[in-house]
């Protein structure tokens, strides 16, 4: 077996990874480097490709979601950003009311539609007062869907513009409807990579902090790694072993975004939009450090239909859902589409030679609604 292995890998370092992940051992920070930045793309994939089906079997997994940006206006101005608005010409964004959301969020649902993923710009006259409103206010309507709201960096700043604690203000919202939160905010740890995309914004280490407040409060959160910028490979590793260390103490990370940056329109144009070999890398690096995570998304609307699609070789087993309105990507150059057919959906999963499973956030399997509106978008 252990020759057999041998002419499966054009790097001989991943020899050693290759027997770990076979005896299901954790990885360490020099596996990860290792993995990072090896040349044998295939060799990795297929490691992390071995993880997956490990957990997963055949199934990848999509849901039939819509997007909600109550504001684009954001006192952050963060430099990976091209969505946010600053707060000093609000008057060139928009700020929904509570009527507004709603009236929005109705276009183009129906009951097939199982969660909004609500997430916007940090607004300092929007405290909690609004969001428990919104959240109330989208339950009414549409007692059926999933609420999935607020990234670590949201709801540190609700809680500081209502002068309230973390735990105040997660009690709060969930009582007024979130149901869980999705992974935005994170970037890269590192506070040297930070300084240059998003000072000025909630810090790593405040993040996971955040993150660990909310899943001590029993809710489910996503997380997520922007790459393909300033950051080195060792820098992707602690990020993930970040993630990992306070996955261990709580278990409440469901799933993990990879996010490829999008430069186009920010204040980092001139660094070049990253290839698909680092997008596949990075997925099949998260597969295999992330030994606790359960799901691995290949989010198609940064990768693109055709990278999301060999995705589900190379570590991932989510590829999203229909979305319906995507902003932030789009509005940064993002040529993937806003939102996609179920039908769509199914058939690149079919092509990849994976079984299609209709999820709820909670990834619970749905019925295949009949005829979906989502399906005609
Ligand atoms: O935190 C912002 C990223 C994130 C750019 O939890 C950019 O299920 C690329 O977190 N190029 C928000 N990325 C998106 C996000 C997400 C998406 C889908 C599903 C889930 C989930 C979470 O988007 C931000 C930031 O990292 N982002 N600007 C850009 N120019």
């Amino acid at each position: 077996m252990a020759h057999h292995a041998e002419t499966m890998f054009e790097d001989r370092n991943l020899l050693p990874i290759a027997d770990k992940v076979h005896a299901g051992e954790r990885l360490t920070r020099k596996d990860g480097i290792a993995l990072a930045t090896s040349t044998d793309l295939l060799g990795v994939g297929r490691l992390a490709n071995t993880v997956r089906e490990r957990l997963h079997g055949n199934e990848t997994y999509y849901n039939i979601n819509r997007h909600l940006n109550p504001t684009n206006v954001c006192v952050a101005s963060c430099a990976l950003c091209a969505y946010a608005v600053p707060y000093a010409r609000a008057g060139e964004g928009w700020t929904y009311s509570i009527e507004e959301a709603v009236r929005i969020a109705a276009r183009d649902i129906d009951e097939s539609v199982s969660e909004l993923h609500i997430v916007g710009g940090l607004h300092p006259k929007l405290d909690v007062a609004y969001y428990e409103a919104l959240f109330a206010a989208l339950k009414k309507r549409f007692p059926w869907i999933h609420i999935k709201a607020l990234t670590m960096v949201e709801l540190d700043f609700i809680a500081s513009v209502s002068r309230m604690s973390i735990d105040e203000l997660i009690q709060r919202v969930a009582k007024a409807g979130l149901d869980s939160c999705p992974g935005g905010g994170a970037e890269i740890f590192a506070p040297r990579v930070r300084d240059i995309i998003c000072d000025h914004k909630t810090d790593g280490q405040r993040w996971l902090d955040v993150a660990r407040t909310v899943h001590q409060h029993g809710i489910k959160t996503n997380c997520t790694m922007l790459y393909g910028h300033v950051e080195r490979p060792s820098e992707r590793v602690d990020h993930l072993i970040a993630l990992r260390e306070l996955q261990d103490e709580t278990h409440g990370f469901q799933c993990f975004i990879p996010l490829s940056f999008h430069p186009a329109n920010t204040k980092l144009a001139h660094i070049p939009r990253c290839g698909g070999v680092l997008d596949l890398q990075t997925i099949a690096l998260a597969r295999l450090v992330l030994d606790n995570i359960p799901h691995i998304k290949a989010y198609w609307i940064m990768l693109g239909e055709k990278i999301a699609q060999v995705a589900q070789h190379f570590g991932a087993d989510d590829i999203d859902g229909t979305v319906i309105d995507e902003r932030v990507t789009y509005a940064a150059g993002g040529a993937a589409g806003k939102g996609m057919p179920v039908n769509r959906i199914e058939f690149l999963i079919r092509e990849a030679g994976r079984t299609p499973v209709l999820r709820d956030t909670l990834y619970r399997p749905l019925e295949r609604p009949a005829a979906p509106a989502s399906a005609t978008v």
